[in-house]
Formats: structure tokens, C-alpha cells, sequence
């Protein structure tokens, strides 16, 4: 049957990852509809599996303006628009929990040591949207290790600023704030996982999260926590802002796996922004072979 995937929908229609209305009454309509507007050929093509389609960096316009951030807006565009006067100096870091050095560092002594990385990684949302984006940043690995963890820390928890009265969507309960996430001790430490604090070799937009913010390539979007201001070692697997607001359709792992759909709409393809046929996703976002062995063992329609 052909539905209206998520990212079909015009963002001024739905705030997609929103959990609050079900959808799923809307999207049969909607479907039946937009079955008898396109024609048969367009069906087909857009049922056909694509081919895997060039990984050419999306354009710094297409990164900045199309953005989920909640806390200035929940469309697309919303984001570029609100957040042009947030504030992210001074900026502080509060690093605490279960560590030799927990601190609170300025912004500018946190990266001061470290020589930032081009990073060019698939950006996968969970609303089956993609771009491909060449972050700057640090390893996170090399940041953590700086801390000195305990051997009892078993997880990361990272937390955005609380900033009201800079951040509109903060004064209503659109999520539960402020905005938290989390990672595993292994998943923190792996190589690909990045700080990032640029973009395009650019210091990082305040719509992208400036002045730090998560990258995990090998996961769906929304673990990218935007404008961190905290970083916590933790024994318990931390609950993730999606989780609170929807155990049910979110999980801690937020893999990429396109053999678990989310339960209103397919993660097997996505659109990716500025193309314009759908392609298929890959186990992992493309990562597999780099960190498939994180989860061996691991029930990934259980653990998602
Ligand atoms: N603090 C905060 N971080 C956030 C979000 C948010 O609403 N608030 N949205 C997440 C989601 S759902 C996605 S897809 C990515 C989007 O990152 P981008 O706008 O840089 O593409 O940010 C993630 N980080
Ligand atoms: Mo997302």
C-alpha cells in the first residue's frame, strides 16, 4: 500500500517525531488521496529500489536550514530562523559523576588541547531523512580519557542548556526539558563518535548546536544532543529525551537498522535532502564493519 512516508509531508503539516497525535488514521487518508493524484509511472519509480546513490556532501545551505531543534521551533526552517542571537560564549561544561576530574570548563579550554578532525559522516534522522555532512570536531574518546573515568562509569548522559528565555520551544511543553541523552561507555569511546564544534570547517551554526554537540554516525539523528552543557559518568543506562517522550517508538540504542521500522512509518529507505529518489538504508548507517561488534549478541529488535 502506498502511504505518505514521514518526509513526504510537507513540514508545515507535522512535527513528525512528536508523539502526541497518532498518525496513523491521517496517513491511510492521506495515501488514498495521493494515490489518485500521481500518476502510475511515479508509483513504480518510487517503488523501484534505488541504487545507492553518491555520498556528495549536502551544501552548507541545505545543513543549516532544514533542522531539528526543538528548542527553537519544530519545523524545518524554524531553527535558522530562532536561533541567530543564542548565546554560546561564555560558554561552561559541567563535567561530573563518576570520574578523577569532574569540573566545570570553560568552553575554550575543553578544545584548547586537541587539534580539531575533518569528519565528513551520513547523517541518518529517524524520520527517514538523510544528508551527508562534513563536521569539525574532536573524538570524543580523546575528550572522555581527559576526564579520567572510574572503572564503574558504565554510561555518558549529556545534557543541552536550559535557557528559557533564549529558547521559545523551552517554554512550552513541547519535550520534556531540558533535552538529555545518553551513550554507552564502549559507544562514547569508539573512534567515530565525534564532538563536533564546526562544520565546513566553519565554527558550528547555533541551528547545527553550536558550540558542541554529538555526532554517532552509526545512529539516528536525534542522539546528535545539541549545545551540551553537561557530560555525565553514570553506572544505569540514562533514559534519552525520545525514550521519556515515547518509550514505545524510541529506544536508548537508536541504531540505524532498516530492518526495524518505526511503528508508524519504514526505516528500510530514506529520502536524502536534495535528491530526490528514495534509497535504501544500510545496517548501521554504512557502518557496520566499524561497529557491528558493539552489539554482538545484542537483540536489536528488542534493544532499537
Ligand atoms: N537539544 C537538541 N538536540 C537535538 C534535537 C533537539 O530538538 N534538541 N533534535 C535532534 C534530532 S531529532 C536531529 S535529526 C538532529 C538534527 O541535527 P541537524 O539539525 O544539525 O541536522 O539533532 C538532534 N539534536
Ligand atoms: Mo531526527
Amino acid at each position: 500500500m502506498l502511504i505518505k512516508k514521514p518526509d513526504d509531508i510537507k513540514s508545515s503539516e507535522i512535527t513528525s517525531e512528536e508523539s502526541y497525535v497518532n498518525r496513523r488514521k491521517f496517513l491511510a487518508v492521506a495515501g488514498v488521496a495521493t494515490a489518485g493524484v500521481l500518476g502510475s509511472g511515479r508509483i513504480l519509480s518510487a517503488m523501484t529500489p534505488a541504487k545507492r546513490q553518491d555520498d556528495k556532501p549536502n551544501s552548507w545551505t541545505e545543513i543549516t536550514t532544514y533542522n531539528n531543534y526543538y528548542e527553537f521551533g519544530t519545523g524545518k526552517g524554524d531553527p535558522s530562523q530562532n536561533a541567530t542571537n543564542f548565546r554560546t560564549k561564555p560558554w561552561t561544561v559541567k563535567v561530573d559523576g563518576l570520574v578523577k576530574k569532574p569540573a566545570d570548563y570553560q568552553f575554550e579550554d575543553l578544545v584548547k588541547p586537541y587539534k580539531l578532525e575533518d569528519r565528513t559522516y551520513r547523517f541518518r534522522c529517524v524520520e527517514a531523512w538523510s544528508m551527508v555532512i562534513p563536521w569539525q570536531g574532536i573524538p570524543l574518546a580523546e575528550m572522555i580519557k581527559r576526564f579520567e573515568p572510574l572503572p564503574s562509569a558504565k554510561y555518558v548522559q549529556f545534557t543541552t542548556i536550559m535557557a528559557p528565555d533564549q529558547m521559545p520551544g523551552q517554554r512550552q511543553p513541547i519535550l520534556p526539558w531540558p533535552y538529555v541523552e545518553g551513550l554507552r561507555m564502549d559507544e562514547a569511546m569508539h573512534p567515530l563518535t565525534l564532538m563536533a564544534t564546526g562544520l565546513y570547517g566553519k565554527t558550528l551554526p547555533n541551528q547545527d548546536g553550536a558550540p558542541l554537540r554529538l555526532i554517532v554516525p552509526w545512529k539516528y539523528g536525534f542522539k546528535g544532543i545539541k549545545a551540551i552543557t553537561r557530560i555525565s559518568f553514570v553506572e544505569n543506562q540514562p533514559k534519552n529525551t525520545w525514550q521519556l517522550a515515547n518509550a514505545d517508538e524510541y529506544g536508548f540504542f537508536a541504531n540505524v537498522n532498516p530492518e526495524v521500522d518505526h511503528p508508524r512509518w519504514t526505516q528500510s529507505s530514506e529520502r536524502r535532502i536534495g535528491q530526490f529518489r528514495r534509497q535504501k538504508t544500510l545496517m548501521f548507517n554504512g557502518y557496520a564493519e566499524q561497529v557491528a561488534k558493539l552489539y554482538t549478541g545484542m537483540d536489536l529488535r528488542k534493544n532499537f
